[in-house]
């Protein structure tokens, strides 16, 4: 059975509670559980995580490369600071979807790079929750298609 995580990183379990006007009105548990209805639709199994410190991000990537499974990651403001997460990911042998709420090319200049884009095998941002069933997806595709990924 084709198998994805859904990492999400910091303060992004403050969904729901402030900005939404950039965010949208949705909790993380409303997001997490709208992809868990697609996901079962698809026949496609989701595991779902949020943290706010980068070393766990980084076991969870790990562990989704070991375990063969798709990662569909939006790593919060991690994604334009951590050297951390981008060797994980270029290490790990997963296949990586990287996804934001916003459009953070509409936003801060400190917002434009990414250090893990590189290592991902797309990006999906500025469609909001919608992201999460796109990110979804274009991995279940990459998935499918590419088989298990090498070692
Ligand atoms: O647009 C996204 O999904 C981001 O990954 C969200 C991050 C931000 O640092 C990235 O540049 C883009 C921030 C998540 C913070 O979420 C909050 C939600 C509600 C209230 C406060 C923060």
């Amino acid at each position: 059975m084709t198998s994805i995580h859904l990492l999400n990183g910091p303060n992004l379990n403050l969904l729901g509670r402030r900005e939404p006007q950039i965010y949208g009105g949705d909790t993380l548990a409303d997001i997490e559980a709208m992809l868990q209805a697609h996901a079962g639709q698809r026949g496609v199994a989701l595991t779902c995580r949020q943290s706010n410190h980068e070393g766990e991000l980084v076991s969870w990537i790990q562990e989704a490369g070991l375990a063969g499974a798709g990662v569909l990651l939006n790593a919060g403001a991690y994604t334009h600071t951590s050297v951390a997460l981008r060797d994980a990911i270029a290490g790990s042998g997963a296949n990586v979807v990287e996804i934001h709420l916003s459009n953070v090319y509409a936003r801060e200049e400190f917002r434009h790079k990414s250090l893990i884009a590189p290592v991902c095998r797309g990006v999906i941002c500025g469609f909001g929750k919608t992201g999460y069933i796109l990110g979804f997806d274009a991995l279940v595709a990459l998935v499918a298609l590419a088989g298990p990924p090498s070692a």
